[in-house]
């Protein structure tokens, strides 16, 4: 059994009131943090823990804290990325819903390392009850002593709002967060600047996801080399997997990083194998922003290794700069999914989900769209599966911000890896049309 940080509780009736939190060893880290620390102590403790954002990007938290600017007399603040809406990712859901505590601690924690005396947690606006349970919860650990003026005796003071989002999947780009939280349209910002020079009302900001912040308290209780003793190279400690898909246990999963791919999708403490005894064809290991990977790919060693859940080993060599773990939403399709018509249900959200600042974008998801509309059921040519990639490779690395990329990474690698599917439709086009008999009112 892999250890775990976030999720030991997860079981224990109440551990989502204060006192059963409490007395499981909750606000241990805010103790020791306000009484015994500095808060450059913590920012140093992150730093070593080698802890890495936890909602997509995977950037060392301990250096985005030490990117945060100081300027005299101008206030900082901690931002919370509840805004969860990455397709296949409900693992922020899952924490705030069950022990919404560890976000409250952890950001106490966080906003005392950063100096922030005012604090938000964005969560995404179609997440009512979420943010019904965090107002509760914020409300208890204020009666408790942990949030207002002097908290502790510390001379440290912190006021905790939960925003509800815009309900778009845009705000939950960190700019974009932003903007919406200052009550404007959530347009993502040209960067630089970084939100830590110039974030909310234009003050240095820190925006950490739900799961990013939640994790300050495990390395606080042990110390950052502890946490940094779990996982492998630049992967260290534990990360929440949303599994889901054609698998016989989807759900919620902590596991230390490091974990091979191949006992993640078969053994019983994780995804169960697949359902319906089914041959695996393909994984999204990190929402549905990053390749699509075909099961030869993520199941075979590489340089004789298996391929591992970590931050490093799951890109396939040909896209993609950044992290292909993502958000850890970790998509499973079995022998009889269709990877042409679920690379077009990917396009046309990221189409629909599109601001529309950027051309390549706004335009570009549109006609993705558009063509893996037509080769699905059944009236596409061979030019249109060349033209489709033409046109991700317009989008990619042309935008304002990571959604671009995310629109164009997908198809890019379905037709790399499942050219001889999108043939198929070409050259069956009866039995494709018979297939998708209801999708040509789309
Ligand atoms: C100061 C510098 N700060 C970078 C900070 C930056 C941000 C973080 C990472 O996109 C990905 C995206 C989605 N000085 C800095 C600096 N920073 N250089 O570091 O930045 P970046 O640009 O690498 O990524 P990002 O804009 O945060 C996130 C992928 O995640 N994704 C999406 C997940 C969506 C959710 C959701 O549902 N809400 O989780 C999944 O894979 O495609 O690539 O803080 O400021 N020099
Ligand atoms: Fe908007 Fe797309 Fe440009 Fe991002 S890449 S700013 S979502 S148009």
């Amino acid at each position: 059994m892999g250890r775990k940080l976030l999720l030991e509780h997860i079981n224990v009736p109440g551990i989502n009131t204060f006192a059963v939190y409490k007395e499981k060893g909750g606000y241990r880290a805010v103790e020791k943090a306000l009484k015994t620390m500095s808060p450059d102590d913590v920012v140093e403790e992150v730093k070593k823990s080698g802890l890495r954002g936890r909602g997509g990007a995977g950037f060392p938290t301990g250096m985005k804290w030490s990117f945060l600017a100081k300027p005299e007399g101008v206030p900082r603040y901690l931002v919370c990325n509840g805004d969860e809406s990455e397709p296949g990712t409900f693992k922020d859901r899952f924490l705030m819903t069950h022990i919404p505590h560890a976000l409250i601690e952890g950001m106490i924690v966080s906003s005392f390392a950063l100096g922030a005396n005012t604090s938000y947690i964005y969560v995404r606006g179609e997440m009512m009850p979420q943010i019904r349970i965090l107002e509760k919860a914020i409300a208890e650990a204020k009666e408790a002593g942990y949030l207002g003026k002097n908290i502790l005796g510390s001379d440290f003071d912190l006021e905790l709002y939960v925003q509800p989002g815009g309900g778009a999947y845009i705000c939950g780009e960190e700019t974009a967060l932003l903007e919406s939280l200052e009550g404007k349209r959530g347009n993502p910002r040209i960067k630089p600047p970084f939100p830590a020079i110039a974030g909310l009302y234009n003050c240095p900001t820190v925006v950490n996801n739900v799961e990013s912040i939640a994790a300050t308290v495990p390395i606080i209780n042990d110390g950052g080399e502890e946490y940094a003793k779990i996982g492998i190279g630049r992967s260290t400690g534990t990360k929440l997997i949303s599994a889901s898909g054609n698998i016989n246990k989807p759900g919620v999963y902590e596991i230390e990083l490091g974990v091979s791919v191949e006992d993640f999708i078969y053994s019983d403490e994780y995804c169960g194998g697949i359902a319906n005894g089914k041959r695996l064809k393909a994984v999204v290991a990190g929402g549905s922003s990053v390749p699509i990977l075909p099961a030869n790919l993520i199941l075979n060693l590489v340089n004789g290794d298996k391929r591992l859940m970590t931050y490093e080993s799951l890109s396939d060599g040909g896209f993609a700069t950044g992290t292909m773990l993502g958000s850890g939403g970790f998509i499973v399709m079995d022998e009889d999914q269709c990877v042409v018509r679920n690379t077009w249900n990917f396009s046309r959200f990221y189409n629909h989900e599109s601001c529309g600042q950027c051309s390549p974008c706004r335009e570009g998801t549109g006609w993705m769209t558009k063509i893996l509309h037509k080769i699905e059921t059944g009236k596409g040519s061979y030019s249109d599966i060349d033209l489709l990639v033409d046109v991700s490779k317009q989008i990619e690395g042309n935008t304002i911000c990571p959604l671009g990329d995310a629109a164009a990474w997908p198809v890019a690698s379905a037709v790399r890896h499942f050219r001889d599917e999108f043939e198929w439709h070409i050259n069956e086009p009866r039995l494709s049309q018979e297939r998708n008999y209801g999708l040509a009112h789309y």
